[in-house]
């Protein structure tokens, strides 16, 4: 899979793409489709006639674990814990980009003057949305100025004006930490905004990838071949050869504008009353003939956003842990209601006194769970983390609140919405071991039936009128 085509025919070949013809609004409407659309998890959606507009835009790509397993390349049956296990597998490997001299992402050249943002199908999403939102199910390119490491971050894009994106660089993200640098040397930070292309491009540029690796050379490592890529027009960065729309522009550091709010994926609106942001001045468009422009509602779980950091989220935090080398991880489940990044459930076979205990404090001190992660769980290996009914089994007969540990202070998303707006910068961590402990020396003895007597009952199943 290259492009964005390739995945809309294979989703079409597999039944679960609905291409529509009826015209549809981009303001609301079209979000309102989708929303209630994935809500059922239904197909991918191919709006093909939107209104003002003669050029389509995809939704709900990544909404269902069969989608996910498609872009990832795998059976489109395999599970989510499944593709996260694929993914963990490929440990630090890494395939460089390739240049190429030309592709179809620059079929349409907009410069100058002419660039007009306004050309492309933008929805409005949500009712108390500060406009429309150009990024949503996209990635933002920029390069290290010192290491020119390159960098795909997927950080919401508003439509400001014809030449203006509004952006929202969390701090610390690796975008952030990047024009912290073109502001010490006194200069705007080159940036390309990708709509529409290989999907797994965006999954990446929502990934926790690490500081200092290349979203690019995960991709490729997950693809088995380099993404070919072309230079820009007006920036000097890597861009995807086959990409739909291609937005070149640059960012100050010091120059602002308001942005937001938008209906984030927490559930509620995010950037109401905050500080005004940073954007991008959009010096060029370049993109492919009838551009399929690509869109996700975010909003409230679960959602296309939910799901993909469900999986990079959940693959990241199981890849670390494995990387640490801790024995007996048996797996790893960030719930997508969690967004991936709330909640974690380990299932791991239990070695020696203080290996949960060890379990669920390396998973907060891993690059990903020192994030936004709240709560973990670890259980034991007769538990599936995915299988929610044994967790809560776990959680009522094997936790015990007084073996429970309250970490005080830790790195938080400003968009945790139970924090308070203006004080979200640190979370509490909740440790809880739902295992029985290894050390006690008298374990609870489990019920299991007399095999010889189920024999004999299932015999008898007929004669007892259970059949
Ligand atoms: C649809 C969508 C929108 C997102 N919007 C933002 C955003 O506006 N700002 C932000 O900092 N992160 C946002 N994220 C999360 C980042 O993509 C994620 O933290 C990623 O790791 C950033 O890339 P980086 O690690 O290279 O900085 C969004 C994710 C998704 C899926
Ligand atoms: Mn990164």
């Amino acid at each position: 899979m290259k492009n964005m085509r390739d995945f809309i025919a294979k989703c079409e070949a597999e039944g679960i793409l609905k291409r529509i013809t009826a015209e549809v609004d981009w303001d609301l409407e079209l979000s309102h489709i989708a929303k209630l659309n994935e809500e059922k998890s239904g197909p991918a959606l191919l709006f093909e006639n939107v209104k003002d507009y003669d050029s389509p835009i995809i939704t709900s790509a990544c909404t269902t674990a069969e989608r996910l397993a498609i872009i990832m390349g795998q059976p489109k049956e395999t599970s989510l814990v499944g593709i996260m296990e694929e993914w963990v597998k490929l440990g630090d490997k890494k395939i460089e980009p390739k240049w190429v001299d030309s592709g179809p992402c620059k079929e349409n050249i907009m410069m100058g003057d002419d660039v007009d943002l306004f050309k492309f199908p933008a929805p409005k999403w949500y009712p108390k949305d500060g406009g429309r939102f150009f990024g949503t199910a996209h990635f933002i390119i920029t390069k290290d100025p010192e290491s020119g490491w390159v960098n795909l971050g997927t950080y919401r894009s508003q439509l400001l004006d014809k030449n203006h994106l509004g952006t929202q660089f969390i701090k610390g993200k690796h975008a952030d930490l990047m024009l912290k640098k073109y502001q010490a040397m006194g200069k705007p930070m080159p940036v390309a905004s990708i709509v529409g292309c290989d999907p797994l491009l965006f999954i990446l540029g929502a990934a926790r990838v690490s500081a200092f690796v290349s979203e690019y050379d995960i991709a490729g490592a997950i693809r088995g071949e380099p993404v070919e890529v072309v230079k820009g027009e007006t920036v000097d960065l890597p861009i995807p050869a086959e990409a739909e729309v291609v937005v070149e522009g640059e960012v100050d550091a010091d120059k602002f504008m308001d942005e937001g709010p938008f209906g984030e994926y927490t559930g509620y609106y995010s950037g109401v009353g905050t500080d005004p942001r940073n954007f991008i001045d959009v010096k060029c468009i370049t993109h492919r003939n009838n551009p399929i422009f690509w869109g996700t509602t975010v909003g409230r779980a679960v959602t296309d956003t939910h799901m993909t950091m469900a999986l990079s989220y959940g693959a990241a935090l199981w890849q670390q842990l494995v990387a640490m080398k801790i024995p007996g991880i048996r797996s790893v489940y960030c719930p997508p209601e969690g967004s991936g990044r709330f909640l974690a459930i380990i299932s791991m076979k239990q070695m020696y006194p203080g290996h949960a205990d060890q379990v669920l404090t390396a998973a907060i001190s891993t690059e990903m769970g020192a994030y936004g992660l709240k709560t973990v769980i670890v259980v034991d290996e007769d538990i599936d983390p995915w299988d929610i009914p044994r967790v809560m089994y776990a959680l009522s007969f094997r936790f015990q609140p007084n073996r429970c540990q309250i970490i005080k202070r830790g790195r938080s998303t400003p968009l945790d919405p139970s924090l308070p707006i203006d004080s979200r910068e640190i979370t509490g961590r909740l440790l809880m071991d739902a295992t029985i402990p290894y050390d006690w020396k008298d374990k609870p003895i489990p019920i299991t039936l007399d095999p010889d007597i189920v024999e004999k009952v299932k015999g008898r199943w007929a004669e007892l009128g259970l059949e």
